[in-house]
């Protein structure tokens, strides 16, 4: 079951300059910083209530906010749902025809495993489903 938005996430050139301007929009500090060297990003996050923003820049050339920017500039990147079991969502979502990006959950920033589906099936939009990892889908 999809239960929630659990992030925004928002490709952004400079993580650093774009901390400084979140900052000044929400009127608090981001909570964390954190690389996820698989994905080739660096990410910032904000609370926002029971949602987050989630800021990435990217650390290498080949990475999907590289490219993501290179094609489309800085914005929105993908919106993430938080499911109360990723392994019964992937199967549920794969067996409604969404074309999944991932052979199984892995993990990403902020403690969680995630898994993506591709925009073409989601008009348009990336979508990530994740779950906060605990020893439960350890
Ligand atoms: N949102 C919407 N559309 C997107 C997109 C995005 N974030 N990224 C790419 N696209 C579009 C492309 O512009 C392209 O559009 P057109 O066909 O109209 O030109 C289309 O999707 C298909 O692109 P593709 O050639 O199949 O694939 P790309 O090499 O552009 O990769 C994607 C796109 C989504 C498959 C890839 O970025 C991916 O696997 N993403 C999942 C992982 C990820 O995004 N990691 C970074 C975040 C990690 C984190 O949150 O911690």
């Amino acid at each position: 079951m999809i239960k929630k938005i659990e992030h925004i996430g928002i490709a952004v050139k400079n993580l650093n300059h774009s901390n400084d301007l979140f900052k000044k929009l929400f009127g608090k500090e981001h909570y964390k910083v954190e690389p996820v060297e698989s994905e080739g990003v660096s990410t910032s996050f904000f609370m926002l209530g029971e949602t987050k923003i989630e800021l990435l820049e990217a650390t290498n050339e080949s990475s999907a906010i590289a490219k993501f920017i290179e094609k489309k500039g800085e914005g929105i990147h993908h919106i993430a749902y938080e499911v109360d079991d990723i392994y019964k969502e992937m199967e549920r979502l794969r067996s409604e025809g969404f074309e999944i990006l991932n052979k199984e959950p892995k993990n990403g920033a902020d403690n969680k495993l995630i898994f993506f589906l591709h925009p073409k099936t989601t008009n348009g939009v990336l979508v990530e489903l994740c779950q906060e990892r605990n020893e439960e889908v350890l």
